[in-house]
């Protein structure tokens, strides 16, 4: 499988994520790809290839342009302002206050377009999403041209960016850039499966009014677990979008057993719906050992999730999410890519 991968992510590292109350080295962090990259070499997988520019075009069919432009100049605003430290949100725009008004005061733009103030924004922020977006149009741009699948390799990844907010280490939402591409090709209906331990909130938010574009997910309860207020099983569309979004919540503890079952279910719905092309968003912050997750799944189980993602059939983009459990993250990742492979 060809593997689409950019240097350009060490541009976005924060000094600090806000973590139970203190500000410690991000767990979104560059090494991550690192351990990675040497388990892709050491599995025998082609040498990764770098991808072209970024092409916001299809980015923009499906976010917000404020929000695009925001992204592009906040840092240089913010130094402007005459700020010392890094990008971060101290607020929200909160119940029953205007939503309908964006400040003029970067502090307050940055509220305005940031939904959760763990993730900061530096000066290279911006290079590196679009670096990464550009990894995944790249595997895209392979899949259409006749590869059965291709891998991006993202950082920072994209699955919690909503078409108007950040938040969650996600800038850009590379997988549903992607899908919105698979449709722009050809492909009638297309599906995002998500398997990253957290709900992805983003790519359920631009995509919740469609019905052309399934979204399934598979994560940990969001009583108990970030993005805490999306991802409940009762969200299931909207309007032409009803019946096109299928959340699956598990709680604290959760074993491969029901997660492979919940797996099986949106699989199911996947092949129900007529999809044509598959959008796969790969965290494997479900791994037992995970820093900030409660899933319990260990690394042959990726090996056998990947198998069954690889059954399904489809055309198939995988984007790079989450997972913090740096040493066995490169194992994990390309446990699924090789079950994918086997299948
Ligand atoms: C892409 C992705 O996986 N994003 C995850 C964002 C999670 N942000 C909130 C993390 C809250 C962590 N709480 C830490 C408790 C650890 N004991
Ligand atoms: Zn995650």
């Amino acid at each position: 499988m060809r593997t689409f991968f950019s240097e350009d992510h060490r541009l976005h590292f924060p000094k600090g994520e806000l973590s139970g109350g203190r500000f410690i080295t991000p767990h979104e962090r560059p090494a991550r790809m690192e351990f990675i990259l040497s388990r892709l070499r050491e599995r025998g997988f082609p040498p990764v290839e770098a991808p072209g520019e970024a092409d916001l075009t299809p980015a923009r069919r499906i976010l917000d342009e404020g929000f695009l432009h925001f992204l592009e100049t906040a840092w240089d605003e913010w130094k402007a302002a005459g700020m010392e430290g890094e990008v971060i949100a101290a607020g929200m725009p909160t119940r029953r206050q205007r939503h309908d008004r964006i400040p003029r005061h970067i502090d307050g733009k940055v509220e305005y377009y940031c939904h959760a103030s763990e993730t900061a924004i530096t000066r290279g922020t911006w290079q590196a999403a679009l670096s990464s977006l550009a990894s995944a149009q790249a595997a895209q741009a392979a899949v259409a041209g006749g590869e059965r699948a291709a891998f991006a390799l993202c950082r920072p990844p994209g699955h919690h960016a909503t078409r108007d907010q950040y938040g969650g280490y996600c800038f850009l939402n590379n997988a549903a850039v992607v899908a919105e591409m698979f449709r722009m090709g050809g492909a009638a209906r297309v599906a995002v499966l998500d398997i990253d331990f957290h709900h992805g909130n983003g790519t359920q938010d631009i995509f919740y009014r469609r019905g052309d574009v399934l979204f399934a997910s598979i994560h940990g309860d969001p009583l108990d677990a970030y993005p805490y207020f999306a991802g409940f099983a009762d969200e299931t569309g909207e309007g032409e979008g009803e019946g096109a979004n299928l959340n699956c919540v598990l709680g604290p503890g959760t074993g491969y057993g029901p997660w492979a079952e919940a797996l099986d279910h949106c699989i199911a719905r996947i092949r129900d719906f007529g999809a044509e092309a598959l959008v796969v968003s790969l965290g494997v912050d479900a791994y037992k050992n995970d820093p900030i997750s409660f899933f319990r799944l260990d690394s042959p189980d990726f090996l056998d999730a990947g198998r069954r993602i690889g059954r399904i059939g489809l055309p198939t983009v995988l984007v790079m999410e989450g997972g913090y459990a740096i040493e066995q993250i490169g194992v994990n990742t390309v446990n699924v890519l090789e079950g994918f492979a086997d299948a």
